[in-house]
């Protein structure tokens, strides 16, 4: 039985597919008759409260310090002007930002009342963090076979990692991957993947050591279309972000893809690691020169307390976040969906 207060609604397009989390009925209607030229829709029965209890359990590190923080100010009695006052400074301990902090209190403060309680105080929070989100959030990726995808980021973010969790989940999906080692300066990075690949069972592509990225994924293109797989996943070296040579590298890559495939590449995801908090967003300015970023993926948002980060980066990079990473198993990635994340954060 399908829920009625709750469905994932997957449209099937004849250029794109994607899947949208649609709370209601009429939202899901409207959604609808926006979407004319849909060959197929089907809706699946979604569990909200098993995801936002999984959830719950992955970001308890994050979840534990916002509460905990949260119902020191909430429980302290004082006046309301300087509960918010605490309050932006429990969000900047978040690692949300100060910029985004800020702006998040001034919706609370508008939306209660002197006398409001404690809870409508939680609930005011609850909603700005979810109206702040909700603009980025990233609509799951159903991806169509002859889609490319490049994954940039920081060594140690979760490229390779993330890759193989997505080329994982594409396939129960029914689209097999061809995975290229793109960064050929670390021997280890390489075996890391090819290591990925036999335990998934997709094929790996990797050039020489210290061979041109470029050239390595020229060849793999044409491997590629040679085998006809459904999707091309790149992996890219992540050496020093400020170094001008890994965005010409990278650009490199862009142009041959672009050459050899149209369109290519289809999505282009930064990896951020949520664990180093603001730094994060400091990195991502970096590769936000790097033209043509189409989403962010955010890892290891299991292991930390900086979780808050996700807001902050949202706020600032105006990306959608496409997945996160809630752990090293190969299951441990979810679409970002920014209700149930702040519920999980903060109900
Ligand atoms: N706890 C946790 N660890 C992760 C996650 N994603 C990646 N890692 C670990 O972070 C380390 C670096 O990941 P890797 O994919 O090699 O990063 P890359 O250098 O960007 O390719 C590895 O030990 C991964 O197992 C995640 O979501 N949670
Ligand atoms: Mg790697």
């Amino acid at each position: 039985m399908v829920s009625r207060s709750f469905v994932i609604a997957v449209f099937a397009r004849k250029n794109s597919h994607y899947c949208s989390t649609i709370n209601r009925e009429e939202q899901l209607i409207t959604a609808l008759s926006k979407e004319l030229d849909i060959e197929a829709l089907f809706t699946i029965g979604y569990n909200g409260t098993n995801v936002i209890k999984g959830l719950k359990e992955k970001l308890s590190k994050t979840r534990k310090s916002i509460q905990d923080l949260l119902d020191d100010v909430l429980r302290s009695g004082r006046d309301r002007d300087l509960i918010l006052d605490e309050l932006t400074e429990v969000l900047i301990l978040s690692d949300i930002g100060y910029a985004t902090a800020e702006k998040i209190i001034a919706a609370v403060r508008t939306d209660i009342r002197k006398s409001d309680s404690v809870d409508s105080i939680r609930s005011a929070l609850q909603a700005a963090l979810t109206g702040l989100l909700l603009p980025y959030s990233g609509d799951e990726i159903i991806p169509k076979a002859g889609s490319v995808y490049l994954f940039v980021g920081v060594n140690g973010g979760g490229k390779t990692t993330s890759l193989a969790k997505l080329a994982a989940r594409f396939k129960e999906k029914g689209l097999d991957s061809l995975l290229v080692a793109g960064d050929t300066f670390r021997a280890a990075a390489r075996e890391q993947l090819s290591i990925w690949g036999k335990r998934i069972n997709s094929p790996v592509i990797q050039g020489p050591y210290e061979a041109d990225p470029a050239s390595v994924v020229y060849d793999a293109v044409q491997s590629y279309k040679a085998r006809g797989t459904d999707l091309l996943l790149i992996d890219t070296a992540g050496r020093v972000h400020t170094n001008a040579n890994l965005m010409n590298e990278l650009e490199k890559i862009r142009r041959v893809l672009g050459r050899e495939i149209e369109g290519a590449p289809h999505e282009i995801f930064l990896v951020l690691d949520a664990s180093i908090g603001q730094n994060a967003v400091h990195q991502a300015r970096e590769f936000l020169k790097f033209s043509g970023l189409t989403g962010i993926i955010l890892t290891k948002l299991d292991g930390t307390a900086k979780g808050g980060s996700v807001v902050g980066i949202v706020d600032e990079l105006k990306l959608p976040i496409r997945y996160i990473g809630v752990g090293e198993g190969l299951e441990d990635i979810h679409p970002f969906l920014p209700k149930e994340f702040v519920d999980a954060l903060l109900s």
